[in-house]
């Protein structure tokens, strides 16, 4: 399951994209540091697809992908010093798959802070960048040591070196020149800003019509390093609370397209680079979720340990063939299954039935 934490400052507007996306369960409130605990929720990744396989195979079960979201309280300048509540929120994103900023734009004057993005999304960085150097700082040292004794750790240590120097100029890691490599070197101390980012820009009501150009700024700042989206983060959050037609109503209504969880959701596949396939059956219609670029026995090892150690070859056929055909046995005697073995790369929307001996 995919993970993303989110991060921004007080009255930013997490809380209220939580209940967007997660369907409620979190306090918003125009006070700094209404979130002290963090909120942990997760919501179904909506795919037509899966539906349409489940009635074919006229499926008992049906489970779709799902992510994680994890709310956290609010971050403020000089939050590493003790600012605020401090940075201690931050250990509970410490293993998210993307970081999501929250930064505001709209204003309202019920709701203390800045509504400039740009001031939002310079803190946020800052924070994020000082509380990685602490951590790169604490662990750098030790890691000499062993490197002396060890060379393999040579690299890791260079890695270390360049990540911080990269933090001590205020870059944060995802935005500095660091190869793929470097970062890669980097995972297992859990840095904040080796990550991915997903920025949403909260807009106002009345900024909705021209959100383009509100989002504009955050966008030429993080130069293509980021995914940006701009969303009403307030009036989402009122659509998640309806029922299903009426929710489709006011989206339809206020213009706001397909409704939160989706646009969250297609950004950050793109970001990550997700792909979904599929099982299915009479006991069950399932979405599984792996990266782009994934070879079949990942994927199966996605379902199972055992699918993967003992892979032997995969039958695929893409999601629309197989429903056209109408069923799993119409397509094997059509001869309209392919046989894939280990280098397959497995394609979004392709349905696999595994075959594995361990
Ligand atoms: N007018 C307006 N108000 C909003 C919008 N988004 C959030 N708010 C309000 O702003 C206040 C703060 O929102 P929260 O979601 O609690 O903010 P937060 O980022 O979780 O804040 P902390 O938990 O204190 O860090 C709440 O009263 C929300 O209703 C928006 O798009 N427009
Ligand atoms: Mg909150």
């Amino acid at each position: 399951m995919e993970r993303f934490g989110f991060v921004g400052l007080p009255n930013a507007g997490k809380s209220s994209l939580y209940n967007a996306l997660a369907g409620g369960g979190a306090l918003a409130a125009p006070y700094a540091f209404a979130t002290t605990d963090p909120n942990v929720g997760v919501a179904k990744v909506p795919d037509p697809r899966l539906d349409a396989l489940a009635a074919m195979s006229k499926s008992k079960s049906v489970v779709p992908a799902t992510v994680q979201f994890v709310d956290i309280g609010g971050l403020v300048a000089g939050a590493s010093k003790g600012e605020g509540l401090g940075n201690r929120f931050l250990s509970h994103i410490r293993e998210v798959d993307a970081i999501v900023y929250v930064l505001r734009a709209f204003e309202d004057e019920d709701v203390p802070g800045s509504a400039d993005p740009l001031e939002h999304l310079a803190t946020v960085e800052l924070e994020l960048t000082f509380a990685d150097l602490e951590s790169v700082e604490k662990q750098i040292d030790k890691r000499r040591k062993a490197a002396k004794g060890d060379k393999s750790l040579a690299e890791e240590v260079a890695a270390l070196e360049r990540a911080k120097a990269v933090l001590e100029a205020g870059t944060p890691i995802y935005r500095s020149d660091l190869s793929d490599a470097e970062r890669a070197l980097l995972k297992p101390y859990f840095l904040l800003t080796n990550r991915p980012v997903l920025a949403i820009v909260n807009v106002s009501e009345d900024q909705l019509d021209d959100s383009d150009s509100v989002i504009a700024p955050v966008e030429a700042e993080l130069d293509g390093k980021a995914e940006v989206i701009g969303m009403c983060i307030q009036l989402e959050a009122e659509a998640a609370m309806l029922d299903e037609s009426e929710r489709a109503e006011m989206l339809e209504a206020l213009g706001l397209g397909e409704g939160a969880l989706p646009r969250f959701l297609h950004a950050a596949y793109r970001l990550l680079g997700l792909r979904t396939f599929f099982t299915t059956g009479e006991k069950e219609t399932r979405a599984w979720t792996f990266r782009a670029g994934s070879k079949a026995p990942q994927c199966a090892g996605v379902i199972h340990g055992d699918f993967e150690r003992g892979f032997i070859r995969a039958e695929v056929i893409h999601w629309d063939e197989l429903l056209e055909l109408g069923s799993w046995a119409k397509a094997r005697e059509a001869g309209k299954l392919r046989i894939e073995g280990k280098d397959y790369e497995v394609q979004d929307g392709d349905v696999l039935e595994i075959r594995f001996n361990v």
